[in-house]
């Protein structure tokens, strides 16, 4: 019995993990747009894979606000929410609360079933870079990097690479230091987010979501981020909206390519 259930687990993984080696998503970071991006991909019939440096991904979604666990989605937002069939109550004239255990799990459940492959404990520290493109991420485990250890990652090539790190914006960070690029960004870098401003935050994600480098997109507090404008706290109706747009601008993408 031991060994049947050790080798179920070594070839399953090992047959995901090689079914991932090509991709046609790489999404870096499992918080609400890159699970909801991941969905959207996968729907579509895409290769996606999502990996996140975490045990449990969800990003910043779980914890609510203060880690008082529900948060906040405006209307604009809700025929996602409806469509993930997550469950919900309405607070006030066109806001809603949704349980967030229940939403980032609901999220992780349909991305998952809708054919995404989600890595855990995988951090991403740094791209394949060639031509002038992104086209893939190389990958390590956690430990090893949080222990310092020095081992070569590996690679999952892909068509298209999402940036959905969120605040940190690590992955457009690493392509603009490493390559000395400039980014399609009003500095041509990471220009850091802003301040709290809820309104102006929601609205500007959606506008900021885009591709930012040949191969490289943005979601999600990533897009605010290297775009230099605000937060906006635990409501998360920008972060959904983020995530299905990304999917859209990648989906053309892929089939350009
Ligand atoms: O920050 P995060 O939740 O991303 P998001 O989709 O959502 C932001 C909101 O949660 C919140 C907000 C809403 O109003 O402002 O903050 O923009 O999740 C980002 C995820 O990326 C993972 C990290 O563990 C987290 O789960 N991550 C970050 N860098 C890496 C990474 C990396 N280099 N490799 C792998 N995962």
């Amino acid at each position: 019995m031991e060994t049947l259930v050790s080798r179920g687990i070594i070839e399953s993984y090992f047959a995901k993990l090689n079914s991932c080696l090509e991709l046609d998503a790489a999404i870096v970071g499992g918080g609400p747009s890159g699970i909801v991006a991941a969905y959207y991909l996968a729907k579509a019939g895409r290769k996606v894979a999502l990996l996140d440096r975490k045990l449990s991904p969800g990003g910043g979604m779980w914890g609510g606000a203060m880690m008082f666990n529900d948060i906040v989605v405006q209307e604009e937002a809700m025929p996602i929410v409806r469509e993930l069939g997550l469950s919900y109550r309405q607070y006030r004239e066109g806001t809603y609360i949704i349980d967030s255990v229940h939403a980032t799990a609901g999220l992780l459940f349909k991305a998952t079933q809708a054919g995404a492959t989600i890595f855990n404990c995988y951090s991403v520290e740094d791209v394949v870079y060639k031509q002038g493109r992104v086209g893939g991420v190389v990958v390590n485990w956690t430990p090893v990097l949080r222990e310092g250890l020095h081992v070569d990652p590996l690679t999952l090539i892909s068509k298209t690479v999402l940036d959905a790190t969120g605040h940190d914006c690590e992955i457009a960070r690493t392509v603009a230091r490493k390559n000395g690029v400039r980014l399609k960004t009003p500095t041509g870098g990471v220009a850091g987010e802003m301040s709290m401003d809820a309104a102006e935050g929601e609205r500007t994600t959606i506008d900021n979501t885009k591709e930012i480098y040949p191969g490289l997109f943005v979601s999600g507090m990533a897009a605010n981020g290297v775009s230099g404008s605000f937060r906006m706290g635990p409501i998360f109706g920008g972060m959904l909206m983020s995530g299905k747009k990304v999917a859209e601008l990648m989906l053309k993408a892929i089939e350009a390519q």
